[in-house]
This record gives structure tokens, sequence and C-alpha cells, in this order.
């Protein structure tokens, strides 16, 4: 199923084809073409993920200046964080100073407020009101006022995302928005284990889901490929089970500092961290490092290719204890590190586990994650050992069918929806794409937008939803610049299934999306310029 189309270099690829994204005219890399000024500013419903409501007043356009100040909700510590992330947000491009300040008046620029919202809004939406003499924010949370924020950065020019100063004038649409999201899960995956991507990559990931109001990132922390976190118990997983990957590139790992530093990156953008450790398949690199989880107390050699299903942790009656206390110590160090409340235990092809196995694995190590004072996510097929309610399982497949998965939501659990022919990020959008694969079908940017997610899974309600998250698999992916042109245009797609209320069509959101693009340029982000969208 899986095929090698990469050396790490970039060089060695099968099925006939040199794929490289400096040479392939298809990999639109961010020019500094001149962008037309727009005359009217962005309509307030022409942002992703579509607001809850929106009502527009074309005579109350409010223009940010050299003398805007954003005031915060005073004496709050964390609306001042988000003032400040705001005002970096606009410096570059305004070359103004927008100075934060506590808020004692709300009558003039930019005010950021954690008081007087719409009770509506819960704990992440915000309501925004725009007139000539100011930008008002109001918010339950620090949560609800950076999801404004990244609103407001929408309706800016389109000049808002250049990096040194530009020319004016800084419009904002007047008018009043209602929003908050539909989804308290609303994620993306990054595997940093087939490909290791440095802290600066991870980071400019966080920023890319931060725009489209995404709350979650899954780090896939460890494959057959490579082990990418420190763990002080057992160091060889991380220097020498994180040594390699595929293609057999350098690899990497995070040390503790490093992750805990994207972690509170992260956090800053109101993004929580679920960090996974597969098992008990995709474990390959574990087995490389660790002896002691074989059956024949021998380290197996290190994996560069792209190969699933082949590797497991030993259960036979001798090493049950030892896995399991392996496991035991790997989920105390991590959630020593996650200050989130989830811990993703993989679980996902172990098709060299038996059935036994299996089933007396996770009833072993689903309880470690409790232990360690966090809730459990696992790929469904976690499913057949019957996690208890508080288990969130990740559905992967590509049909809305899944009797497991019923059955759970039947039970209580909340389901987390991947499925993989709509949601993997890493498919190809269609039988050209140079990178990605094809096993669960081509995702255009049309195919990742039409489903809906509160009714796609036959006999699985709504309030059974967790949320969505769009994963990342990195067989194919080498660079930020690969990792950008599988997410862009799709990961805004799927970030208003999450957020948004109304189901819009597609013909309305492909024109919203189309705005993006001049945006996308301007932040110098590499995008596939998919023909069903009418770029400007
Ligand atoms: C299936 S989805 C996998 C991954 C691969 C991915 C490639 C899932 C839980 N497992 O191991 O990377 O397909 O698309």
């Amino acid at each position: 199923m899986f095929l090698t189309f990469f050396s790490s270099a970039g060089t060695a690829a099968c099925s006939g084809a040199d794929i490289d994204t400096e040479d392939n005219p298809d990999i639109t890399d961010s020019t500094s073409d001149e962008l037309q000024l727009e005359a009217a500013p962005v309509a307030l419903d022409k942002v992703i993920p579509a607001p809850v409501s929106v009502q527009s007043s074309a005579s109350q356009t409010h223009t940010i200046t050299q003398s805007t100040v954003i005031y915060t909700e005073a004496n709050s510590a964390e609306a001042a964080r988000v003032g400040e992330y705001l005002g970096t947000l606009l410096r570059p491009a305004t070359g103004y100073p927008l100075p934060v300040r506590p808020a004692s008046s709300v009558s003039s620029g930019i005010v950021l407020l954690l008081t007087g919202a719409n009770p509506k809004v819960g704990a992440s939406g915000y309501e925004l009101d725009v007139d000539p003499s100011r930008i008002l924010v109001r918010a339950n949370t620090g949560a609800g006022l950076f999801a404004a924020v990244q609103t407001l950065r929408q309706l800016l020019p389109v000049t808002i995302e250049g990096s040194s100063t530009q020319t004016g004038p800084w419009q904002v649409a007047g008018g009043h928005v209602l929003d908050y999201p539909k989804f308290g899960y609303r994620g993306a995956m990054l595997d940093v284990a087939r490909h290791f991507f440095p802290e600066g990559t991870v980071k400019r990931y966080i920023d890319h889901l931060a725009r489209y109001k995404l709350n979650y990132l899954h780090l896939h922390l460890s494959d057959d490929q490579g082990w990418r976190i420190q763990i002080d118990a057992y160091p060889r997983l991380a220097t020498y089970g994180g040594s390699t990957q595929v293609g057999g590139g350098p690899g990497g790992y995070y040390t503790k500092a490093v992750y805990t530093d994207i972690v509170d990156y992260a956090a800053a953008r109101y993004i929580t961290i679920v960090p996974e450790i597969d098992m008990p398949g995709h474990t390959n690199a574990a087995l490389a490092s660790v002896a002691e989880l074989n059956c024949d107390n021998k380290a197996k050699p290190l994996y560069t290719g792209t190969d699933v299903g082949f590797s497991t942790f030993c259960m036979d009656a001798q090493h049950r204890d030892v896995v399991v206390k392996f496991v035991g110590d790997v989920v105390r160090e991590l959630a020593a590190l996650t200050p989130g409340p989830y811990i993703h235990l993989g679980g996902d092809e172990a098709s060299s586990t038996s059935e036994p196995d299996y089933l007396a694995f996770e009833q072993r190590v689903m309880p470690l994650v409790a232990q360690a004072g966090k809730k459990l996510i696992g790929w469904h097929e976690i499913l057949k050992a019957n996690p208890e309610t508080s288990a969130i399982p990740q559905y992967w497949g590509t049909t809305p069918t899944d009797s497991s998965v019923q059955a759970a939501a039947k039970r209580g659990l909340k389901i987390l929806l991947s499925p993989a022919n709509k949601a993997y990020l890493d498919m190809k959008y269609n039988r050209n794409t140079p990178l990605g694969q094809d096993w669960a079908g081509l995702i255009e940017a049309r195919d990742a937008y039409n489903w809906n997610p509160a009714s796609y899974l036959t006999g699985v309600s709504s309030s059974s939803v967790a949320g969505i998250e769009a994963p990342l698999w990195t067989e194919t992916l080498t660079t930020l610049a690969h990792i950008e042109y599988m997410i862009f245009p799709r990961l805004p797609a799927l970030a208003e299934r999450g957020w948004a209320s109304a189901n819009q069509t597609w013909d309305q959101f492909k024109q919203r999306l189309a705005a993006q693009g001049p945006r996308w340029k301007k932040a110098n982000i590499t995008y596939y310029a998919s023909p069903q969208v009418p770029w400007p």
C-alpha cells in the first residue's frame, strides 16, 4: 500500500517522476507580486471560518491609524497578552506603534474586553463591533479574544500580511459579528516521526492553525521510523530511535526544553498539544532502542522505509510486565510535559499483534493515561478493547458506517472525526499531485469541504462528536514548503467544518477561500492553486 517516494534529500523517487518542488511549476511558491489594493474593506462575512452571525453597517468603516491604541481589559494579564499578540501581527505592515494599554474607556482605538459579551459566545467565542470610533471585542476568555483577533486580521487588507511597511489605509468594515465554534475540538496532526521537522517548522504550522481558529495540535511523536521526544528513563529512544527517518536522513528529536517551548508557543495561541506515542504497532524505533521490548530480547535494526504493520511490542508472559512498565514510564514523563488534558496512545494498524495480545495490551495501558492524570485518545481500533467512556476514539475510516464507533457513541464516548477520504491532508489532490498518497482517494479542495461532521457518521448524533482533526502524515513530505502545499487550501476548508454552525455550500465557500490566496502569497506561504478555486 505504501511506496517510498523520496529520499530525505529529495532526490530518489520511484514511479518515474523526480519530484522536487523547487522545479515543479505546479507548486506555487510565494512571489513578491505586486498585490492590488482592494478599494472596499473586506466584508464582515468573508472570513474563514464563517462567523455565526454578521450585521454589516456600510457607513461605519473604522480606520486604524498611526495613533491607534490597543486597549485591553484592565487587570487582565491575559487580555494584555492577546493585545500584544495583535500588536505584533499589525505593526510590521502598518508601521504604526500600536501601544497596548489597560482600557479605561471603550470609546476609541481597538478595545479587547473580558466583560459584557453576549453569553452565547461561551468559552471560545466573541463579539466584534466596528464603527468609526473604535473596534470593540468582547469575550469571556482569552481564547475568545484571540479568535476575534484572527477575524480582525482577515478583515484587514491583504497587505497586512506584509513583513515590512505597506501602504494603507487600514480600514475595517463596520458592523457587528457574533461568533462561536460548533465543536470544542478542532485539530490538525503533524507526523514528525516519518520525517522529523525542527521546532521552527512546528511553530509555523501552529501559526497556520491559529489563523483558522483550530485549537488542538496532535503531534505524532513516534513511529517505526523515529522516536522524537526525549524520555529520561530510556534516553536511547531519542538519541538512537530518533536518529533517522524515512529515506535514511538524520532524523532528530525534541529535547524536553524544546518540546516545552513548542507547548508554550502553542498555548500562547490557544492551541493545546496532544502528544501521541503510537503502540503496540508502529513501534520499530522503540524496539530498536530498548531490546527488552522484543520477544527475543534483541534490538531491531532502525527502519527507514514506509511499510506499516510489521512491528509490535512483545506481550508474551515474560515480557508483558516489562512492556507495561515501559509504557507507564513514558506516559508519566509525557504527561509531565503536557498541560493539556489528552495523551494519544495510537493503537492503529497493529497487524503484527495477535488479537488477544492487542486486547491484553490495551486493557493494561489505557488506564495508565488516567493514572497520569490525563484522558486517552486513540485511533478507533482501540474500541476493540472497550475503553472507558472518557476515552476519545479518533475515527480514520473511509466510510460513514462503522459498528464499533456506533456502539461507542451509544455507550457515551465522544468521537473525533478524521475520515481519511475527507480529512487526510496527506492525500493527493489529483493524480498528478507530486506529493502525498492516494490509498484513501484523491481529496481536492471541494472534497475536503463537502461533508458535514455533525451528521457524517451513520447512527452517531452530533452531540457524540467531539470535533474534527485533519492529520498530515509525512512519508512523502520533507520540507516546510511540502507541508504548506498539502495543507493549503484544505486546512481552512476543514477548519470551517469544525467551527461554523451554518452548513454553507462549496460555491459560497470557494469565494472566501479564493480571497485567502493573496494573503498566503503575501505571507510567503506555499499553497496548491486548486483549479476549483476562483483565485483573484
Ligand atoms: C494510515 S491513519 C496510518 C498511518 C499512515 C497513513 C498514511 C492511521 C491511523 N495510520 O500510519 O501514515 O495511513 O496516509
